[in-house]
Order: structure tokens, then sequence, then C-alpha cells
């Protein structure tokens, strides 16, 4: 089977990094060579990139939060996501660009439709390769939000309030309905093991 290059998304504590530990746990029975990354980062300056938008410290201009996304995001697909397809493994990444669209487009532009504009153009001339499949873990804004409390120290999104997140949830639903063809929404209630037996089915494996 040809490597696939599969991303996650989903709004604030849906349970991401838990699917995504199991996935890979799959991966691995099954003997399929990946790589698991995630954005913003997963390469040596995108992860630089990373520390200045996620630092609560950081004064950004919106224009100036999605054009980092984006030079993040280059950096990530030349160093690690093609050179990965290109050798046969698969790609697992913990967020791409449905999140542009849903946080920078909906949760900073209110899904203006100039802004809207702006990121499809930047998607489609810096972003060298679209994933596969995306699994858009659907979960009720505020039952992630409340998984997420536990966490010990918010960063610069995750000291948003809820009006924020309902946004970059009319974010996900406006890319899922515009992207139906690549994304998969998964229902992410119920138990872990249901969610990953979800998404299992989904990637057909
Ligand atoms: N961002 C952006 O603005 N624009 C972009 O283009 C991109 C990103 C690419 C990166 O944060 C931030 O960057 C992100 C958007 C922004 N900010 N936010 N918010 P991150 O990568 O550090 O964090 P995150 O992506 O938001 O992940 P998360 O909120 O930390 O959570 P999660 O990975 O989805 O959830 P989890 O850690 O797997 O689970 C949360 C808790 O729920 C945990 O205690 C689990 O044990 C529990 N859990 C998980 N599954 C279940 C089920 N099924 N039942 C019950 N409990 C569960």
């Amino acid at each position: 089977m040809a490597p696939k290059f599969i991303s996650f998304e989903g709004t604030e504590g849906v349970g991401k990094t838990t699917a995504i530990d199991g996935f890979c746990r799959h991966l691995d029975e099954l003997g399929v060579a990946y790589v698991r990354t995630r954005e913003p980062g997963g390469a040596d300056m995108a992860e630089l990139i990373r520390g200045i938008l996620l630092n609560k410290n950081s004064i950004l201009h919106d224009d100036t939060e999605l054009l980092l996304m984006f030079a993040a995001r280059a950096d990530h697909s030349y160093k690690t996501i093609l050179p990965a397809l290109d050798a046969g493994k698969w790609v697992v990444c913990d967020r791409f660009i449905d999140s542009t669209v849903a946080y920078q487009g909906f949760g900073r532009f209110h899904g203006e439709q100039s802004a809207l504009d702006k990121i499809d153009l930047l998607i489609k001339n810096f972003v060298p390769r679209l994933p596969d499949i995306t699994l858009w873990l659907d979960l009720d804004v505020a039952i992630g939000m409340a998984r997420a409390k536990n966490r010990s120290q918010a960063d610069r999104f995750e000291s948003l309030d809820t009006s924020f997140f309902d946004k970059v949830y009319q974010g996900l639903e406006y890319g899922f309905n515009k992207n139906s063809e690549r994304i998969c929404r998964i229902d992410a209630s119920g138990s872990i093991d249901e969610v990953a037996s979800r998404i299992r089915e989904a990637v057909g494996l």
C-alpha cells in the first residue's frame, strides 16, 4: 500500500494525542513504518516557531500568527513530511491545514471571506502536500474543554475562552463541508477504545 499522510484535527481536549497514541500502536502491530509529527512544529525551525506561537508572552498581530503558521508548515513539509513519504513511510500528523482554517480563519478572523481567501491562497502556494485523510475528532466543545482542564499550564491558545473555541468548531465544520472527500468526521465521544476503533475503520486498517 502506498504510504499515507494522515492528519488529526479537533478542538481543545478532544483526545487527539490519546487517539494518535493508539493509532501508532496499531501501526506498530501491523509493522507499518511511519513518522509521527505535529503542527505547529515537526522540524527544527518549525519547533522554534512553535515556541513563539504558543508562548503566552508573545504579542502577535493576527496576520503575524497566520504567516508564522505557514512558515512553520513549509519547514515541516520540506524537512519531515515529504522526506518521510518519499522513504515509503506513513506520516501521522497532529493538526495541519484545517487547524489554520479553524483557529486563524474562524477563531481570529471570525470566518470573514477575505481571510478565508488568503488562507486558501497560502495553502495553494506554500503547502506542497495535503493529507490523504484527515480525521476530525468531533466532540462537544465544552466536553473537550473540561477534559483539557487538568493540564498543568495553559499556553497562548489554551488560555482562550469558550467563545473562541466555538468559532474554531464552526471552522472545522466549514472545512469538513468543503472537503468531505478528504476529511472524515469521527465521533470522539465514548471510550478511548471506541474512538480508536472508529479511527481504524475510517482509515481502513
Ligand atoms: N494551531 C493553530 O492555531 N493553527 C494551526 O494552523 C495549527 C495549530 C497547526 C497546538 O496545541 C496549538 O496550535 C493548538 C491550535 C494551534 N491550540 N489549542 N488549543 P497543542 O498541539 O499543544 O495542543 P492541542 O492540539 O490543542 O491538544 P490538546 O488540547 O492538548 O488535547 P488533545 O491532544 O486533543 O487531547 P488529549 O491530551 O489526548 O486528551 C485530553 C484529556 O482527555 C486527557 O486527560 C485524556 O486522557 C482524556 N481523554 C482522551 N480521550 C478520551 C476519551 N475517549 N474519553 C475520556 N477522556 C479522554
